[in-house]
């Protein structure tokens, strides 16, 4: 399987993050790239290539204008505002009465289009994030070009990004603009499986009242797991996406036998669905040793559910996105590759 890397991810490099009441180091830290890569290689998994630039216009097929206009000005305007440090939302619309649908003044902006605080923007947030989004379409591009799989290493992740909103370490949705684009080329449709620890509320909201793309994520319980807002199992589609969204919330400590299980009825529903083309939405936060998260995979385990996931014969395009224990993260995301080429 190739992998798609480019060095531009270190570019997303903030200093810090809100968490715990705290400004700590950030979990979602440029090594995480490397050590992915690093085991890669040494697994000898195939070829890594570097991105081809896309451009805007994929983006804009999933992402609104002005979204995508503000992240690129953020942070100079932050800066020429005359702040220092790296850019946070600080001011949220207080009611619906508020005016706020045009927002100006960097700090409006801010408010506007954040969804969680504990993601600041530094310099470097809008070309890294383009460039994960290039990485994710290169390998969309390859997959639609008759490469049976494909490993796209992401960095900054994506899922939680919808149309208009950051949050969540997440800026483009990587694994919703790589979608569209395998719809634009060919595919009439495609099932996202989001493995990460996380609901995926971006890539939930996107295609929600859609058929042509199926979103099945497995998950902390929201009840008390972040995004908190969405990933409940009553959250099924709209309209003509009526029954092509599927959620299945976990419980704390929620280990491999359980969490199995809720994998093979996802692959059943992705089966029955029979997709031109697969997307792994590829999270290891699910690993006993996570620092912010509560299920209990061992490494061995992503071995296997990678071995289930190609059981389904279908050409199939990773995306990475989370995963914060350090030393195992190339362990754990590359065993599932391994895995699914066994
Ligand atoms: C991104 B991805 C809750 C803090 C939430 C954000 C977690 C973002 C995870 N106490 N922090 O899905 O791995
Ligand atoms: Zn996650």
């Amino acid at each position: 399987m190739k992998g798609i890397f480019s060095p531009k991810h270190k570019l997303r490099n903030p200093q810090s993050e809100l968490f715990g009441g705290e400004i700590v180091e950030s979990f979602e830290i440029p090594q995480r790239a490397e050590h992915v890569l690093q085991e890669f290689n040494k697994r000898n998994i195939g070829e890594v290539i570097e991105p081809i630039d896309f451009g805007v216009e994929p983006l804009l097929k999933i992402h609104d204008s002005k979204y995508l206009d503000f992240l690129e000005s953020c942070h100079r305007d932050w800066e020429l505002a005359g702040n220092t440090g790296d850019a946070s939302a600080l001011s949220w619309s207080s009611n619906k009465m508020d005016n706020s649908s045009t927002p100006n003044d960097i700090n409006a902006k801010l408010g506007y289009y954040c969804l969680s605080a504990d993601t600041f923007i530094c310099k470097g947030t809008w070309e890294a994030a383009k460039e994960s989004a290039n990485v994710a379409l290169t390998g969309a591009n390859l997959i639609i070009n008759e490469e049976y799989s494909a490993f796209s290493m992401c960095r900054p992740p994506g899922h939680h990004a919808p149309r208009d909103r950051f949050g969540g370490y997440c800026f483009i949705n990587n694994a919703a603009v790589a979608a569209q684009y395998m719809i634009d080329n060919g595919s009439s449709k495609i099932a996202i499986l989001d493995v990460d620890f996380h609901h995926c509320n971006g890539t939930q909201s996107i295609f929600y009242d859609r058929s042509d793309i199926m979103v099945c994520s497995l998950h902390g319980n929201p009840d008390e797991a972040f995004p908190y807002f969405s990933g409940f199992k009553n959250e099924t589609g709209e309209g003509p996406g009526k029954g092509y969204n599927f959620n299945y919330p976990m419980p704390p400590n929620t280990d491999y036998f359980e969490w199995q299980k809720a994998l093979l009825s996802a692959l059943e529903l992705i089966n029955k669905f029979a997709p031109n083309k697969l997307i792994v939405s590829l999270g290891s936060d699910t690993f006993k040793n996570d620092p912010i998260s509560f299920f209990k995979l061992e490494s061995e385990d992503f071995f296997d559910y990678g071995s289930k996931i190609s059981n389904l014969k279908i050409p199939t395009l990773f995306v990475m996105e989370g995963g914060y224990a350090i030393d195992d993260i190339g362990i754990n995301m590359i065993n599932v590759i391994e895995g699914f080429e066994t």
